[in-house]
């Protein structure tokens, strides 16, 4: 077979395959957040714009609480939405490359948190375009956590 009728079959047999499907790829997250909180919607829309199939549940404060505690997230590291993806929580606004990364390092934990809502992190932008520093924490099993990343 002529080498140029190898790569069309090649790239044939790509196309057809499942995992060059448009939707493939595409990372599914979910999240829970109350239909009233802004950041938490401006959130979402970081993540879709980082190519996230992102299902949102509207909660009411008390059943988000509820959420965060059974995820076994401390009072002191939470934030306003939570979500989970993969096994793993994500708390507040952790940015899209940071959850990509959770994903494929697989660390044994129970997630990800930016604790409080830090001004300039992903959904909490600024018109002045002011930010603050901020870490992303990884919350381990036993409870203590560590730097994941720092912005
Ligand atoms: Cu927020």
């Amino acid at each position: 077979m002529p080498l140029r009728t190898v790569l069309a079959f090649c790239l044939a047999l790509l196309m057809a395959s499942p995992a060059f499907t448009a939707t493939d790829g595409q990372p599914s997250i979910e999240v829970w957040r109350s239909p009233t909180c802004g950041c938490c919607g401006k959130w979402i829309k970081h993540l879709e714009a980082n190519g996230f199939d992102v299902a949102v549940n509207n909660a009411a404060p008390s059943t988000l609480e509820q959420i965060k505690r059974q995820a076994g997230i401390a009072k002191n590291l939470s934030s306003c939405h939570t979500a989970k993806i993969d096994g793993y929580v994500i708390e507040g606004h952790v940015p899209a490359s940071d959850i990509k990364r959770l994903v494929a390092e697989h660390p044994n934990a129970i997630g990800l948190t930016v604790p409080n809502m830090p001004i300039g992190s992903p959904g909490m932008e600024q018109p002045g375009g002011e930010a603050e520093p901020y870490d992303v924490l990884l919350m381990k099993k036993d409870g203590a956590t560590e730097v994941f990343a720092r912005h």
